[in-house]
């Protein structure tokens, strides 16, 4: 069952919605509205991750979203929430908060001991794949066969993260769109998505509002819902189980058809939606 990830960046600079909810009251509206329009996992991030940000010291980032997971994940919440960190000390503090994810860009690059802490607080890490940092992964990115490669390298880093005690069951691997890729790479990943799925573990995917986007339709950041919908659900397809997506309403409805369709989901269990008619046209 494919489940959504809503996005709840904390941050001055992120690329689409940078500035909009660093004030954390605004982040934690912006978090509940999310989980209500049919997030099951909250994401919170402290750091901008576009090409060419500029670093965040981990006091930042605890300063950022601390109060926003301590909100989100409080006693009786009813979405899990997951921190987009690569720092162990942000990563402990969302755990202690009540953060039940790890996402990972760095796939432990950061910090290796992030997996001995998700293994000791029995929480899951998001290992992803990206070419460079992000000051640099735009300029030249180069592979052999992106998606043998990038498969490669979520093998490596998932056989460190056993290593360092996690257990299996709890890693989610994802190819890290538009993270060191030109549009072509990121279509020939989306294309063959089954193949990094053949790993064995969830695909985590991430194309919401991405300038490959923009390249292939040209729009700018904020018109991007289209191309947002329209990858999301071929990686649905594709064989993706998580869509970190800005616009969780528009892709949750999106996908649940998608799943009707591709005969994963009966579609006559599904509760009918806030104001949907009884009688079918
Ligand atoms: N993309 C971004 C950030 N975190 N995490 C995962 N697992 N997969 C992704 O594709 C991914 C990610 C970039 O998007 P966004 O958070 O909207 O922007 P910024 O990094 O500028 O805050």
């Amino acid at each position: 069952m494919a489940r959504v990830m809503g996005i709840v960046n904390v941050t001055p600079d992120s690329f689409s919605d940078g500035g909009l909810f660093l004030d954390p009251e605004r982040a934690i509206a912006h978090g509940r509205e999310l989980a209500a329009q049919g997030a099951g996992i909250l994401d919170v991030g402290g750091e901008s991750t576009r090409p060419g940000a500029a670093a965040v010291s981990a006091a930042e980032e605890l300063a950022r979203t601390g109060p926003v997971v301590e909100a989100l994940a409080g006693a009786g919440a009813a979405v899990e929430v997951s921190i987009d960190t690569s720092k162990l000390r942000v990563a402990q503090a969302a755990l202690d908060a009540g953060a039940v994810i790890v996402n990972d860009v760095t796939a432990l690059a950061g910090d290796r001991q992030i997996a001995g802490l998700c293994a000791d607080r029995s929480a899951r890490l998001v290992l992803m794949h990206m070419q460079g940092t992000p000051r640099t992964m735009q300029r030249h990115p180069h592979y052999r066969d992106v998606v043998d490669d990038v498969r490669a390298f979520l093998e490596q880093r998932m056989d460190l993260a056993l290593r360092e005690g996690l257990s299996e069951g709890k890693i989610w691997l994802d190819p890290g769109i538009g993270f060191g890729k030109t549009v072509d790479h990121n279509l020939e990943l989306l294309r063959r998505l089954g193949e990094l799925r053949a790993i064995g573990r969830p695909i985590v995917i991430g194309t919401s509002r991405k300038s490959f986007l923009g390249k292939l339709t040209g729009r700018d950041v904020d018109e991007r819902l289209g191309g947002t919908v329209a990858s999301n659900v071929l990686a649905l397809r594709a064989g993706a189980e998580v869509f970190r997506v800005h616009e969780v309403a528009e892709v949750r409805e999106a996908l649940e058809v998608a799943e009707a369709v591709l005969g994963r989901r009966d579609w006559r269990r599904a509760p009918a939606p806030p104001g949907a008619e009884r009688v079918s046209r």
